[in-house]
């Protein structure tokens, strides 16, 4: 297996890319396995959170170069080369990416299709395709140019350089930077935080961010209200606003 998953705590799953020999390099066995694990783990009311990582040295250093080498248009095309990995954007459940060591090319393209990046001090984001006379392939220059803007992600795509941790803080890429022997229990503690929130709230937040990158900002607004007026159809809804008049903690049902 290429992935292991885990449940490190109380509705919260880990998620572990384990080809250590080739730096987590993404290829079409780690991209079923893992699609598969996190689709399974979405069907599960078991589980509120998940967390993507990979190992100290690199979440993955990219998609696996060996296997692409050879190939030629004709059978990049038919075969829509990638497009598996949309799998992971119809997971519903929020994920947390916690990166450390390389997140190259297709790393970083599988950490910016969680919902958010979680970096240790030693995490380096990159997209270094055009070094290999290529483009990123998996949204990369679609995800980047709207998570850091079009200066940044032009200078990391056409360059292949790659940014540190606290660059990627500061341009927004990611949402905290930890030190590294903290990042796993930081990002069950993110990821337990939000899966004791109720889950049906949280994948109808989690969607309604989503749409802000499809939509323009009247149909957004217009989606969040709708959204937010369904919400009032939950119990958990009732149980939340009962507990902050009761002066309680909620005891959400999911539901
Ligand atoms: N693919 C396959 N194997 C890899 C990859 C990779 N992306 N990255 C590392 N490995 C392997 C190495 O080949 C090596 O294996 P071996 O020991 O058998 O030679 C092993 O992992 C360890 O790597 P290094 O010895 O190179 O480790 P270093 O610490 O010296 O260097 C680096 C680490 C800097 C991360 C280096 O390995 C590197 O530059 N890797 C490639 C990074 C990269 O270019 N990533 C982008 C890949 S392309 C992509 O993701 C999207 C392509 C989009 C195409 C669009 C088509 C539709």
């Amino acid at each position: 297996m290429t992935v292991t998953v885990e449940r490190p705590a109380s509705r919260v799953a880990l998620i572990t890319l384990n080809r250590p020999q080739a730096l987590n390099a993404l290829n079409l066995e780690t991209m079923r396995e893992l699609t598969t694990a996190a689709a399974e783990l979405d069907r599960s009311a078991e589980v509120g959170a998940i967390v993507l990582t990979g190992s100290d040295r690199a979440f993955a250093a990219g998609a696996d170069i060996k296997e692409m080498a050879s190939r030629t248009f004709s059978e990049m095309h038919a075969e829509d080369w990638f497009a598996g990995w949309d799998a992971l954007t119809r997971v519903r459940t929020p994920l947390i990416a916690a990166v450390a060591g390389h997140a190259l090319g297709g790393g970083c393209e599988l950490a910016m299709m969680c919902d958010l990046l979680l970096a240790a001090e030693s995490a380096r984001f990159g997209q270094p395709e055009i070094t290999l006379g290529v483009i990123p392939g998996m949204g990369g220059s679609q995800r980047l140019t709207r998570a850091i803007g079009k200066a940044k992600a032009m200078d990391l795509i056409l360059t292949g350089r790659t940014m540190r941790a606290d660059e990627a803080e500061r341009c927004g890429l990611v949402s905290r930077v930890v030190p590294n022997e903290q990042l796993r229990a930081e990002a069950i503690e993110v990821a337990a935080k939000i899966a004791s929130m109720s889950l049906v709230a949280a994948r109808t937040a989690k969607e309604a961010v989503n749409r802000s990158f499809e939509s323009s900002l009247a149909e957004g607004v217009l989606f969040e209200r709708r959204v937010f007026h369904a919400l009032f159809a939950t119990e958990d809804q009732k149980e939340g606003m009962a507990a902050f008049t009761e002066k309680r903690k909620p005891d959400f049902r999911h539901c």
